[in-house]
């Protein structure tokens, strides 16, 4: 295990974000069974989807909301964070697997390779998706000496809530029934606030749980961390539809001008180009007014939320 949280306090932000993704690459490949191991076919599978592709931005968030705690790590067991970042790309690449096959978004690209059901078969990427889903969980729930019951059942919860109905798969079943549909603003709000943003809220939640029981982070900086985490999982959800007007497949790694193609409601197709990009404005500009109380513990939070907002894949 590295000490980078305490490392990762004097690093500038690209730094820190290449440590942090490539810390998670091994975490992952740890957690992850070999490709050798019986079933050889669905574990290859499930690597395949998962390691070597994708920003992290969930894990990233996780582990900028824990340095809010701590601030240096080096002689800090971090293992909470780590397992709690590897369980929400696990979920993350798992609804990416589902979302792409057939029955829902149907697409052959993602992370600039086949998707999941186009390198293997549909059946298979079914299961990759359950067994990354488990996965997940068994992360969290993991044993091990210094770690926390109260704390893992409290990021159990979290992570649970937002992947269900009530949260991302939730918006995923709006977001197939309005395909075709005129959805006003609340509406199509609603759907992204479950469908990307309830995952983002949870990976910061998480983050921060996993640094601190949660009896002792005070209810103001919850609240806090919650309309941070509400706004720029919104704020994500319109440059994703404006990177699909703008944005070119080979730098996405993913078809663009696909929602538009799909004849699905977007930011864009509601509100119009120019205003679509105004709102993801004062989202971001909303999302850093909430992490006033933090100071400079939050500078990683204030980063991603910049990232999140000047993105180009
Ligand atoms: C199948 C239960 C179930 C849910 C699927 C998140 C989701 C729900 C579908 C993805 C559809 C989509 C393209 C949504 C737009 C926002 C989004 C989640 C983009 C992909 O996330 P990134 O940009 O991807 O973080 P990387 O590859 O960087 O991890």
């Amino acid at each position: 295990m590295t000490n980078s949280v305490g490392i990762s306090a004097q690093l500038d932000f690209d730094a820190w974000v290449k440590l942090k993704q490539a810390h998670l690459e091994q975490v992952l490949d740890r957690v992850l069974p070999s490709a050798d191991l019986i079933p050889t076919t669905l574990h290859s599978a499930m690597r395949f989807s998962i390691l070597g592709g994708g920003k992290r931005v969930r894990a990233l968030l996780c582990y900028a909301a824990a340095e809010v705690y701590i601030q240096d790590t080096s002689s800090t067991d971090i293992s909470l964070t780590d397992n709690a970042a590897c369980a929400l790309e696990l979920i993350h690449a798992y609804s990416l697997v589902h979302d792409d096959m057939p029955c829902m978004d149907d697409d052959d690209l993602r992370r600039g390779k086949p998707s999941c059901h186009k390198q293997y078969d549909d059946a298979t990427a079914l299961l990759v998706g359950d067994s990354l889903q488990s996965l997940a969980f068994s992360a969290i729930s993991q044993t091990s000496p210094s770690q926390n019951a109260q704390q893992q059942l409290q990021m159990l919860h979290i992570l649970a809530k937002a992947a269900g109905s009530l949260g991302m798969a939730g918006g995923q079943a709006i977001d197939l029934s309005s395909v075709g549909k005129p959805l006003n603003q609340t509406e199509l709000e609603t759907m992204h606030r479950l469908k990307t943003g309830a995952l983002i809220e949870a990976a910061v939640l998480i983050g921060a749980a996993s640094a601190q029981p949660e009896a002792s982070i005070n209810n103001a900086e919850i609240l806090a961390l919650t309309r941070y985490a509400a706004n720029i999982g919104l704020a994500f959800q319109v440059v994703d539809d404006i990177l699909d007007v703008e944005g070119d497949s080979s730098i996405l790694g993913k078809t663009a001008g696909k929602d538009a193609n799909n004849n699905k409601p977007t930011y864009v197709t509601l509100l119009g180009l120019e205003a679509a990009k105004t709102y993801a404005k004062q989202l971001h500009d909303e999302a850093l007014s909430a992490l006033k109380p933090f100071s400079t513990q939050a500078l990683r939070l204030q980063q991603l939320a910049d990232f999140i907002m000047h993105r180009r894949f």
